[in-house]
């Protein structure tokens, strides 16, 4: 039988992270056996660059590769697109305020959104790595009213990929071994690893790992400043692993498996996250695109401190970009 493609866009085709997860769509691993048609946006100054990508793409001669549309045109490369990955942003420059690169930002989850809204199919799903991509992915919802705000989400999965990967090191456990690991809050320096409900083959992490002083001083402050340990060790920012991600994230919401982090927004949450924010929280697969928040998992009064900060550093991000809407 003749399987009708998945319509997946990209954005920031040209850039670092774009050039690691277009070849990892094309070639099958976001929906294993399923043809896809990419769709890459791309600053119109980037374009030879991204003409680039897509004669790499075609190289491969990937089997399930149908089709690439490229474009700097959202309301066009859009169209009719069933998953959009956001992953174009504006870097914070020299001089750059939180407030300016916020702005900057805002403009442009704002024209993606609207972009969204008006042509991509009407049951698309939206990931957002774009930092910073809470805030960005809030923007992108409230450009978007007749998608449901469900369907949005923002990337904290190589916060949890990472964390969990530091963990298996510290306990000389393979990585499998560790789950029930979930980041919640912003994707920030604020965002809170969870090793408090976190499991090493399947019992309590802190029974194995004892040194309660290491997990909430260097282990939570190394998976907080990763990015920037990565950017000064390769001179650009986290790439391959911020692919990675964002294919795990996809697939979690799509295939289901363990439980996940997701930043989402934060409407109707069992945890009492203030309303209208995109926060990250443990989410497993509820149906194919559709998660829940998983419910019940216990705050110490650690966990709860740091998670309340990481909610007050969005309700300030929020605050800075409210004069856009
Ligand atoms: P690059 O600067 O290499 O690439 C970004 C690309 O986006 C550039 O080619 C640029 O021209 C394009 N772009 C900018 N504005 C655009 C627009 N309006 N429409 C279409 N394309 C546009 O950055 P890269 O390393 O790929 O990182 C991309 C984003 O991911 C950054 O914001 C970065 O901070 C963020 N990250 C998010 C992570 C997460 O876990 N959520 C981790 C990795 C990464 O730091």
């Amino acid at each position: 039988m003749v399987k009708s493609p998945i319509h997946v866009a990209v954005t920031g085709g040209g850039g670092n992270i774009g050039y690691s997860l277009l070849f990892r769509i094309a070639s099958g691993q976001l929906f294993p056996g399923v043809p896809v048609v990419l769709h890459i946006l791309e600053r119109q100054e980037v374009m030879p660059v991204l003409e680039g990508v897509k004669m790499e793409l075609g190289d491969c001669a990937f089997p399930l590769l149908q089709q690439i549309i490229i474009g700097s045109d959202p309301r066009k490369v859009f169209e009719g697109v069933d998953v959009a990955i956001l992953v174009g942003a504006k870097p914070r420059g020299p001089g750059m305020e939180r407030k300016d690169l916020l702005e900057a930002n805002g403009k442009i989850f704002i024209e993606q959104g609207k972009a969204l809204n008006e042509v991509a199919s009407r049951d698309v799903r939206v990931l957002v790595v774009g930092n910073p991509c809470n805030t960005n992915c809030l923007i992108a919802i409230h450009s978007a009213p007749n998608i449901p705000k469900s369907h949005f989400c923002a990337m904290t999965r190589l916060d949890q990929n990472r964390a969990r990967a530091f963990i298996a090191e510290k306990a000389s456990v393979p990585v499998v071994e560790v789950s029930d690991f979930y980041i919640w809050g912003n994707h920030s320096t604020t965002q809170v690893p969870d090793f408090v409900n976190a499991k090493i083959s399947r019992k309590p992490l802190l029974d194995t790992i004892k040194d309660r002083n290491w997990l909430e001083g260097d282990f939570m402050k190394k998976v907080q400043n990763r990015g920037a340990e990565i950017i000064k060790a390769r001179g650009s920012s986290s790439a391959a692993s911020a692919a990675s991600s964002a294919i795990d994230s996809i697939r979690s919401l799509y295939y289901g498996g363990e439980g996940f982090s997701l930043g989402v927004h934060t409407e109707g949450n069992p945890y009492g996250i203030e309303p209208n924010l995109v926060f990250s929280f443990p989410c497993r697969m509820k149906s194919e695109g559709e998660y829940d928040i998983i419910p019940n998992i216990p705050w110490d009064s650690f966990l709860e401190a740091k998670i309340r900060a990481s909610e007050k550093e969005l309700l300030e991000e929020r605050a800075l970009i409210q004069s856009l809407f």
